[in-house]
C-alpha cells in the first residue's frame, strides 16, 4: 500500500474529497479519476458491505486516497476496514475522550493499541505484512467526527486524546442535535464549529468539514484549521446533473 494522505496532511495541503453513498466501484474509479485527493466512502449510511468496499478500492486509481467512514464504534469494524486497505477510518459521532482512546486502540497495532495481526489486502495477503505493520501505525489516519452538542461539550478532553488526526465536523447531525436540523448555518451550529476550532487550533490538529456543494466549503477551504475537505455526494452529483439536463430539456 502506497499511502500519501498522512504525508500530505503533515505538509499541510488541503486535501479536497467526495463522499460516496454508494456501493459502486466504478463510481470510486471514475471520482478517483476525476482529480479528487480522497475520496470519503461512507459505510455509515450506505448499504455497502465489507466485499463491496474492498471492490471499491480495487478499482480506485492510485495517488487518491480512501477513507472509510465505519458503521459504529466496534474494534471489528475497524479492523476489517483497515485490513482491506483504507488509508485511515472516519468514526462518527464521537462525544467523549473515552470513546476517542477506545477507537485509536482499535486502530493501532501493539503496543500503541489492540489491533489484531492479520494478513488481508492492506498487507498485500501477505506478501507486505512485515512491511505494512511496521508503517500502518505512523500512515493510517483516525478521523474522528464531532457532530452532536455532547462532542462540543467534551472537545477541549477528546482533543488531548493522544491518536487522534483529525476532527472532522458532521454539520448535518450537528445542527439535528441542536433541533435545527439540516441549518448549518444556524447561529447555534456556528458557534459549536467555533468552539472545535479553537480547542483544534490549540491541539494543532487539523479539521475536516463536509458540505453538499463548492459554495458550502468555500469558507472553510480558505479557513487555515481545515484541511479535509468533502464537497458534494455521488448521488447528489447523479440527482443534480439528472434534473439539469430535464430541465434545459424542458421537462
Ligand atoms: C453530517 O453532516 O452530519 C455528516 O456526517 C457529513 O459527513
Amino acid at each position: 500500500m502506497n499511502f500519501q494522505l498522512r504525508k500530505k496532511l503533515d505538509q499541510g495541503e488541503k486535501l479536497i474529497g467526495t463522499l460516496l453513498s454508494l456501493p459502486s466501484p466504478e463510481i470510486a474509479e471514475i471520482m478517483s479519476m476525476v482529480g479528487f485527493d480522497w475520496l470519503f466512502i461512507d459505510l455509515e449510511h450506505g448499504p455497502h458491505g465489507f466485499m463491496e468496499l474492498q471492490r471499491m478500492l480495487q478499482a480506485m486509481k492510485p495517488g487518491c486516497g480512501a477513507l472509510v467512514r465505519v458503521p459504529e464504534v466496534s474494534e471489528a469494524n475497524i479492523k476489517k476496514v483497515l485490513d482491506i486497505g483504507a488509508e485511515g477510518i472516519i468514526v462518527p459521532k464521537v462525544n467523549t475522550a473515552e470513546e476517542a482512546k477506545q477507537i485509536v486502540s482499535y486502530a493501532k497495532y501493539p503496543t500503541q493499541g489492540v489491533r489484531g495481526v492479520g494478513a488481508a489486502r492492506a498487507h498485500g495477503y501477505g506478501l507486505s505484512f512485515k512491511e505494512y505493520v511496521e508503517r500502518a501505525n505512523k500512515e493510517t489516519l483516525v478521523v474522528i467526527q464531532i457532530e452532536h452538542f455532547e462532542g462540543v461539550n467534551n472537545i477541549n478532553e477528546i482533543v488531548e486524546v493522544e491518536g487522534v488526526d483529525v476532527v472532522f465536523i458532521g454539520p448535518y447531525d450537528l445542527s439535528a442535535s441542536f433541533g435545527v436540523a439540516g441549518q448549518v448555518e444556524h447561529p447555534l451550529v456556528k458557534v459549536a464549529i467555533e468552539k472545535v476550532e479553537t480547542a483544534c487550533a490549540k491541539a494543532r490538529i487539523p479539521m475536516g468539514y463536509f458540505g453538499t456543494n463548492p459554495e458550502a466549503v468555500k469558507p472553510y477551504l480558505q479557513n487555515e484549521s481545515y484541511q479535509l475537505i468533502t464537497c458534494g455526494t455521488d448521488s447528489g452529483f447523479l440527482i443534480e446533473k439528472g434534473k439539469s439536463v430535464l430541465g434545459e430539456l424542458g421537462k
